[in-house]
């Protein structure tokens, strides 16, 4: 089911407070990221952007990146991935597939293959395992490259990685000898 336009700033304000700056609307997220549900609500209301139970429910289920998740008894929610306020997500080591793909824009080219890829501003790198995926991510900082990632080279040299809940591969860090260009995107 496609988002709608309000949905979509729904799900943007709700990437804002679950993700970057929870104190905005006066959330405290403990240390996994999680906030009650109820708390959440009421900080939305008091700064002005109500959104009802329903709604959220809504954003949950048709977010396009499958971006929030609620806890198992439904109180508390948090984003999956892409944060940058101190959190840990706690998802165990998995072990991912041979190849996985990182997608970026082609004036990050150079820096990255000579210092690898850093996490930035976020807790971990980010890796997909669809190409697809990859260059959608790539394309928001201009033209897009996708970038091969052995990511079963660095499993077997003891990297970490981690699977989060909506399936995007996260590790620490990509060193130059494991990135190759992916020819059939150029
Ligand atoms: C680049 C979205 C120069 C990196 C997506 C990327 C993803 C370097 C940018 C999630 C570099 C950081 C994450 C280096 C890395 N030199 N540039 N050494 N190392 N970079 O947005 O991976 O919509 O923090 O290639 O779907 O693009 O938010 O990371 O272009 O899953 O749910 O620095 O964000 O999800 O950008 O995207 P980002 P990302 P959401």
């Amino acid at each position: 089911m496609k988002m709608t336009k309000d949905l979509v700033q729904k799900s943007k304000l709700l990437s804002l407070v679950l993700r970057h700056r929870p104190e905005l609307i006066g959330l405290k997220p403990d240390a996994q990221g999680w906030v009650e549900v109820d708390q959440l609500l009421k900080s939305l209301e008091s700064f002005g952007k109500p959104m009802s139970k329903a709604e959220l429910e809504q954003v949950v289920a048709t977010n396009d990146k499958q971006r929030f998740a609620f806890s198992k008894d439904k109180t508390a929610i948090r984003a999956n991935q892409g944060h940058s306020i101190n959190i840990d997500l706690d998802y165990p080591v998995s072990q991912p597939p041979q190849v996985l793909y990182h997608g970026t824009a082609q004036q990050f080219l150079a820096s990255i293959l000579k210092n690898g890829i850093q996490k930035k501003s976020r807790h971990h790198v980010h890796l997909s395992a669809e190409t697809e995926i990859a260059k959608i991510v790539g394309s928001r900082y201009g033209k897009p490259v996708l970038l091969k990632i052995q990511s079963g080279l660095m499993h077997e040299a003891g990297i970490k990685f981690y699977k989060s809940e909506n399936e995007v591969w996260l590790t620490d860090f990509v060193d130059p000898q494991f990135i190759s260009i992916n020819k059939q995107m150029e």
